[in-house]
């Protein structure tokens, strides 16, 4: 028997994509440090200019799940880390936000096979997402040791030590939700354009 586990040290190789929805950007943009930091410590080139992590902003976490998607199935990135922030207000916009977002996260995850990180606060109060975010704790860094143990550990799910990401396509993805998993891992280049 084999006992497959994440790790925090193997990380040079890794590639990360950083979806950001900058709405509540005062608790999105702490997030977006403690996970920066995080990564950093753990020896990740965080430089956007370099070849580790890629960022990219959305308007807000309704947003988030196709660009998070998309960067899943570019085949560019071994992890995919979502950050935002929906803070209940008078309305019931936050459940369909909320609703949207985890639901958006969870399916760009299991349709492309590469880890997506759910690095969404959903809060009552904006005091509570701001302890989340840096005065108590910093979830952003969380989030980042989320993502490290996932990217390293489906480099062993997926055999080899190679990288896990682009092992499904959009269309791939559709067979494997058939139940044609064995065709579904064959890689299609073709349709994995980014927007
Ligand atoms: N977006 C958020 O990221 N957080 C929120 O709390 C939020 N609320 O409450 O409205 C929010 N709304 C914007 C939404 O994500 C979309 O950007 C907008 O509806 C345009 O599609």
């Amino acid at each position: 028997m084999t006992v497959f586990e994440g790790s925090f040290t193997q990380t040079e190789s890794l590639r990360f994509a950083i979806v950001i929805g900058r709405f509540n950007d005062m608790v999105v943009n702490k997030l977006l440090e403690g996970c920066q930091d995080c990564l950093k410590r753990h020896g990740v080139d965080i430089n956007p200019h370099g070849n580790q992590v890629d960022f990219y902003w959305v308007p807000g976490c309704f947003e988030i799940p196709l660009v998070a998607r998309q960067a899943a199935f570019s085949r560019r990135y071994d992890v995919v880390i979502c950050l935002g922030a929906v803070i209940r207000g008078q309305t019931p916009h936050f459940d369909f936000v909320a609703g949207e977002v985890s639901k958006g996260i969870a399916a760009a995850a299991f349709q492309s096979g590469v880890p997506v990180i759910f690095g969404v606060l959903t809060t009552d109060t904006m005091q509570q997402a701001l302890e989340r975010a840096g005065i108590k704790s910093n979830l952003g860094w969380n989030y980042a040791m989320n993502a490290l143990e996932m990217g390293t550990l489906m480099r062993q799910v997926n055999g080899l030590g190679g990288s896990s990401y682009g092992q499904l396509t959009a269309a791939s993805a559709t067979q494997v939700l058939a139940g044609e998993v064995g065709r579904a891992i064959a890689p299609d280049v073709s349709s994995n354009q980014m927007v």
